[in-house]
Parts: C-alpha cells; structure tokens; sequence
C-alpha cells in the first residue's frame, strides 16, 4: 500500500488528505499529517471519500439517448456526435444559442479549459456554474466596498481573534474543520457569537446566538451599527485612514431606531447593544458569513451591511480579522478565478476591458466573444424560451440544486441537445442526450483553491475507470473536433502554466512551488511571491473602503393565509450537494438516510402531527412529501429542509425570484403549507426526469 498526497474534494475548507492505494484502488483516505489547514484531522465525509468516486458506482463509458434509452458508445462516436450538435446550433443561432455550466468540483484546470472552450471555440460569454446560488452576492458586494469578493483573511486568524462572529453559517456542519477550530479558539477565551434563525450545533454552543427572524440580517446589522455609531464606539483612526466619508451611512442609520431593529428581527434591544459593544470593542474581531446571508433576493446588500459593520469597527487588514465568505465547494473559489463567470476571463480581468479582450484574443488566436453572456439561471430561461438550444454541463447536479425543479427540468426538457459530464448518472445527466464519463480527482492531477485563496495540488492516484477521461482532456477532444487544435495541452501542468501566464494573481506559481508546501494563496505574483495569507493590510483594491447606506427588504415570498409558513433550506453534516458522491457511502448515508421537514413542536401540535409523520408540502411552485421532525431549533412558524435528497427534492419548492445585483436566487426563504398524511402513511417517492422526459430511464 502507498498513500498519494491530496485534497477533499468536498467542501472549501481544503483540508489535506492521503489516499491510501493498493492494487491500483483507493482503499481508504488518512488525514495529512501538518497540514495547515486540516491539522491532522478530516470530518466524516474527508474519511468517506474512497465511497464517493468507487468505480462500481462509476460511469465507465460515453453514453448516447436513443429512442428514450442510453447505449454505451465509443468515445469517437459520442465526441462526434457531440460536436456536430453544437456546430448546427453554431451555424443556426449563432454563438448565443450555445452555453457551459462549469463544475465547482472539478479542477482549475478543468475549469479554466470550460470557460476557453466557451469563449474560444463556442465564441460566447455564456459560462457560469454554481456559485451563482451561492457567493456570487459576495463577489458582487465586496467590489463594491472593497474591491475584492475573496475571504480577506486565512483559515488560522481564528486562533488570533478575540471575537468570533458567525453570521448565517452552520460552521460545525459544513466547514467542519473551521467550526473545529473556533470552539477552540473559544475553548482558549475568544468570545463566539452566532446569528441565525436556527438553534445549530455551533449556536447552542456560542456565548451569544442571536435567533433573529428568517431573512432580517439588514435590520439586525443596521441595528448594530447604528448602536456603534451613537456610542461612539466605531473606530475613527481606521475610517480616516482606510475610508471614504460615512457620513452618508451615519444620516441613512440616524433616520431608524435600535426598537425598529428589535421589532424586525425579533431580538432584545439589550442583545443587540451588548453584542454592539462586543464587537467594536473587541482588538480582533474574525466575521465569517454563509448563505444565511448570500442566499436572498437582498444578497447583495446584505453582504454590504457586513461590510459595513467591519469597516466601521476597523476589523479588517489585521490579522485575526477580516470580512470571510465561507466559499463552499472544494474548488468553487477556483472556478470563479478561473473566470467560469459570464463577465469576466480568468482572474476576474474584465470582459468589458478592451486591452484585456486583446490579450485573451492574442492568446487564444480567436476574436472575442461579441455578445455579453447569460447567468446559469439566465440560461435555463432562455433554453425555455428557445433562445438557448445546446447546453454542456461539466459535473453540476442542478436538478436538484437549482430553485424551482419544475422550471429547471422543463428547460432542459426544451434543449435541442444536452451532453453532460459526470462522475456518475445523475438527475441532471438523465436528461442528457449525451454523457460523458470524467475522472474524479484521485484519478488526475490539478489543483483545487480553498476559501482562504490557497491552490493546492491534487495527484492522479489511480487511473480513471473504464475509458473515463479529464474534464480537461475531454473539452480538448471536442476543440480539436470543432477546428481548434489550440486545446490540446500535454498534461495538467502545461494547462496550469497557460493559465498562470494569463491570470496575474496566479502568475507566481508552479506546480514545482506549489509540490514544495502546502499550496500558495493569491495573489501570488512578483510581488507577493510567497503569497497571501491576509489581505488589504495597506489598502483596498478600491483604495479606500466604502461603507454604503443599505435598507432592510421583506423576502420575496412572506407567509399568508394560503401558505402559511415561511420556509428555509440547508444542509446536514453527513451529505454534501445533490447528494450524488455522499449518498453512496453506506457510513454516511446510515447517519441520515432521508430528508426530514424540521418544524417547531407548537405548529406539530397545532396540525396534530407526530414526530416522524409523514407530510405533504406544497409551495406555489411544487409539491413534495416527507416526514416532519418535531424539534425547538426551529423558531415557531418557519420550517427547515435540507436540499440533498433527490426523492424529497425541497428544490421543488424554492422561489427562484433573484438579487437584482447578483442574480442570487432566494434558495433561502419561501412560503408553503403543510397538511398530515394519514398515520402510518410512507411519503411518497417524488420521480424527477419521469416526469418531465418519461423516456429519460437508462
Ligand atoms: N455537509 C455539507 N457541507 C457542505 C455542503 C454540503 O452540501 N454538505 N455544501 C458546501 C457548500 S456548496 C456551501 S455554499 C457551504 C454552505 O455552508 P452554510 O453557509 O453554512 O450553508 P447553509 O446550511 O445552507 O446555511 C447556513 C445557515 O444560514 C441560516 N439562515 C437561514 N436564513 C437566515 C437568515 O435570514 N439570517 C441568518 N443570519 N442566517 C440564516 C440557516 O439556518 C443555516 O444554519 O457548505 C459547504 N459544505
Ligand atoms: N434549496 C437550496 N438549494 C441549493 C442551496 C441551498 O442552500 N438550498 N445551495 C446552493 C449552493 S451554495 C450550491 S454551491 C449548489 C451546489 O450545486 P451543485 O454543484 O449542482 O451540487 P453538487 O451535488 O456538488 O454537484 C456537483 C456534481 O459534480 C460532480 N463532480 C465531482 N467531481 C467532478 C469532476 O471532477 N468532474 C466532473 N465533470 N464532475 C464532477 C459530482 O458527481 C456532482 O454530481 O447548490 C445550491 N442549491
Ligand atoms: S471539512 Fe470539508 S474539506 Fe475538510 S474533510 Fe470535511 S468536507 Fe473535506
Ligand atoms: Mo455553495
């Protein structure tokens, strides 16, 4: 047995792994000894993750739908055929009529080749993937305070802050390592408070939870700063220093009142001024946030009212500080640097920016794209509207993770032609025309960038299963087919060294330097040649930071009589996404076997239900059954459920209705009823592509 260096390929905490191989298979996976990151340690899903990519779960073969049934196929037939449907939309409705869905768990290679591939041999901007319904309110609002949407600060500040403040985020269950290290740095005597709506493992462990009322993080921010402003407690050397004027925020806050807050978000004025006082008094305050604040129609600002309340104390550009999006997906940080974005090419360099159109142009020896590109969402309404007709989709599940199921399944549905790659035959790939099989990341090498901006390196382990190839490889296949022969990289690192020369915040690494240590955080360049561990230390990317006035906006979707229950989702420890890597590891899938309707004990009572009966939800957009859990983490009147259960699918449910900024969907409130199924009554299965494309079975 030999144990091959690498990264989790769940979620953005990046911890260090070992896969342990023996006759050529993953036979189990060992925590990196001194990682920084992980310390020694990995969660449950870290140690499953030989479970995750096991061949026999694994497509093996190209398959291509004919008469309504896949057929295995070679590899030169489903590239043909492939190519040839996307040259016929090409030549029918032009290069808007085509688009790519990226993969936020795939490689920086795999990425950087999807977004080429788009721009270049496709000719279009539409290029996006899935932190779109996740941080793309923090890109979005961090330019506009600081000028950079990245977490500002690294993983191990939270040994040095004094305060911790945990907003909309469940740390222990999803970065479980990060949650790890702040009960311990709490253990050492930092303060930990938490805000959110529900009681979570880490709330129930804070010094402060702040339960507020689903969707008021505005007016609980607003509250607390205006608390700061009127005591004077704000830090007046850092905003002279480090930010434009705040005054108008100041005039913005002085028309509201702390009881206006407390009234909005269901918290005692006396919380809110001690947690005030916490905050701006405390020498290192660390502020991390999830999507309890991104996943809102209000995304954008709500990011914004963190922001402010940061550069408002001074707590950020110092060690132990920082304004931290908790980035999700092992490589979704990646994915955006990469430029998987409808904006922007790699390393966020604008598409609107003429000698940056040149370079690209120069390099990739092609014309720009000349149309601006579609959301990930704005493509699935415009394959609806029969605008948008040949869609690839590299490794993202978004039948079960885009709001609104029927909306999504529907524009598939519409496609003249879908080919998706992927590790294995999920919802998504059900209703593909063609289907790709990919290596997963113990299979290839590459690298992944963590939350906190570190690209690290993952190594080929074993080979592929069957004839499956790279993300990377496979797009190269398919340029060359479409007579773009400038895709055809020898290996992952002359993929990795193309991109470094066109993306200047990675243009100080190597896979050399990147072998010889634990990863380099961007920006990494001549400058900053060992990387950045803290970032905006002398100045923000906009010079001086921007603290803009925000006001407190209503879900769109609130409880009435019809619906009567305001309605969240989230996530549980033991699965990740769509659940099509977790749900096949029996450990993980023993812990939490289904999908429960979390709901407060008094509205069970009130509907006279029991703990585990089954119910039906129904939202304006859909119906789902499940079973209900009776339990006081939930508030009174809201209702929780976790989105990685494809027979119980709350996605169903969602309200697709989008930050005008960022395009965010609001995953996170809805309204629905709920009515009892008979006692002793299963929930029925929800069939998903069935449905829609009853021809979709393989
Ligand atoms: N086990 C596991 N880990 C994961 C993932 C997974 O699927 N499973 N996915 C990864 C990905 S892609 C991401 S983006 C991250 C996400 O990690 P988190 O951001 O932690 O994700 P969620 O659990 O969806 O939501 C966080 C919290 O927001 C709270 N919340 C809801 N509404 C509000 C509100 O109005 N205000 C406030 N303040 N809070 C609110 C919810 O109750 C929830 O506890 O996790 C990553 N890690
Ligand atoms: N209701 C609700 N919906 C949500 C959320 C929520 O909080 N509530 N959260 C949203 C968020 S934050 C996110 S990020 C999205 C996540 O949405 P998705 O990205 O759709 O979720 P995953 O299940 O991680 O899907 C990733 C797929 O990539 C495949 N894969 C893994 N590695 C590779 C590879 O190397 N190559 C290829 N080709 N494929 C690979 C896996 O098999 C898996 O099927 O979900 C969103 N949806
Ligand atoms: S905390 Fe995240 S990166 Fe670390 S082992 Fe768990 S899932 Fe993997
Ligand atoms: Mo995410």
């Amino acid at each position: 047995m030999h144990v091959i260096p690498s990264i989790c390929t769940f979620c953005g905490v990046g911890c260090g792994i070992g896969l342990r191989v023996q006759d050529g298979r993953v036979i189990g996976v060992e925590p990196q000894p001194g990682h920084p990151v992980s310390q020694g340690q990995l969660c449950s899903k870290g140690w499953s993750s030989s479970f995750a990519i096991d061949p026999a779960n694994r497509l093996t073969d190209p398959l291509i739908k004919e008469h309504g049934r896949f057929r295995r196929a070679s590899w030169d037939e489903a590239l043909g055929r492939v190519a040839e449907a996307f040259r016929t939309v090409l030549d029918e409705a032009g290069p808007q009529g085509v688009g790519v869905i990226s993969c936020a768990r795939a490689s920086n290679e795999d990425n950087y080749a999807a977004q080429k591939f788009a721009r270049a041999v496709l000719g279009t901007h539409n290029i996006d993937h899935c932190a779109r319904i996740c941080h793309s309110p923090s890109v979005a609002g961090l330019a506009r305070t600081l000028g950079s949407g990245a977490m500002t600060n690294s993983i191990a500040d939270i040994d040095q802050a004094e305060l911790i403040l945990v907003i909309g985020a469940d740390v222990t269950e999803n970065h479980a390592m990060i949650g790890a290290r702040m009960l311990r740095a709490q253990a050492r005597g930092a303060t930990l408070i938490v805000v959110d709506p529900r009681r979570t493992r880490l709330a129930r462990l804070a010094d402060i939870h702040l339960q507020l009322r689903l969707g008021s993080n505005i007016a609980l921010l607003n509250g607390l700063l205006q608390i700061i402003l009127a005591n004077g407690w704000e830090n007046h050397a850092f905003l002279a220093a480090r930010c434009e004027d705040i005054e108008p925020l100041r005039q913005h806050l002085a028309g509201l009142s702390v009881e206006q807050s407390s009234a909005l978000t269901g918290i005692a004025v006396a919380e809110l001024e001690q947690v005030a006082y916490l905050y701006s008094h405390a020498k290192t305050a660390f502020t991390a946030y999830g999507m309890g604040i991104t996943q809102f129609q209000s995304g954008t600002n709500n990011v914004i009212a963190v922001s402010n309340l940061a550069l408002a104390c001074g707590q950020v550009g110092r060690a132990g500080t920082g304004i931290n999006p908790l980035r999700g997906q092992n490589n979704v940080q990646g994915a955006c640097d990469m430029g998987c974005l409808p904006d922007v090419y790699p390393g966020y360099q604008d598409i609107a920016d003429a000698a940056v159109r040149a370079k690209f142009a120069a390099a990739w020896d092609t014309p720009p794209p000349a149309h601006p590109g579609l959301t990930s969402l704005g493509m699935t309404k415009a394959a609806l509207a029969g605008e948008l007709r040949a869609l690839l989709i590299m490794g993202e599940e978004l039948v079960l993770t885009d709001p609104d199921q029927g909306h999504v399944a529907r524009a598939l549905a519409a496609l003249d032609f879908l080919v998706v790659v992927e590790l294995t035959l999920t919802e998504t790939a059900k209703f593909a025309d063609v289907v790709l099989p990919a290596a997963s990341f113990a299979e290839k090498h590459g690298t992944f960038t963590n939350c906190e901006r570190r690209v690290q390196r993952v190594r080929q382990a074993i080979a592929p299963p069957g004839t499956a190839r790279c993300d990377w490889q496979i797009l190269g296949e398919l340029a060359a087919r479409m007579g773009h022969p400038g895709m055809a990289w020898a290996d992952a690192e002359a993929l990795f060294d193309e991109m470094a020369g066109l993306t200047p915040i990675y243009s100080g690494m190597t896979y050399a330097e990147l072998d010889r240590q634990h990863g380099l955080q961007w920006p990494c360049d001549v400058a900053h040649p060992h990387g950045s561990p803290v970032l905006h230390a002398q100045s923000f990317p906009l010079g001086r930071g921007r603290l803009l006035p925000v006001t407190q906006v209503e879900p769109d979707e609130c409880p009435d009589a019809e619906y009567p229950f305001a309605f969240t989702t989230h996530r549980l420890h033991f699965h990740y996404g769509g659940g099509s890597m977790t749900r096949k590891s029996p450990l993980l899938e023993r812990e939490t076997p289904a999908a429960l309707l979390f709901m407060h004990p008094a509205d069970g009572a009130a509907l006279g239900l029991r703990d585990q009966q089954a119910v039906a939800v129904r939202s304006r957009r859909g119906y789902l059954e499940t079973r209900v859990h009776l339990t006081d983490d939930v508030p009174r009147g809201t209702l929780a459920m976790p989105y990685h259960f494809r027979e119980a699918p709350c996605n169903r449910l969602t309200n697709s209705a989008q930050d005008p900024i960022s395009k965010m969907p609001e995953l996170k409130a809805c309204a629905v009823a709920v009515e009892p199924l008979a006692v002793g009554e299963r929930p029925r299965i929800q069939a998903i592509a069935e449905e829609v494309s009853p021809d979709a079975s393989l």
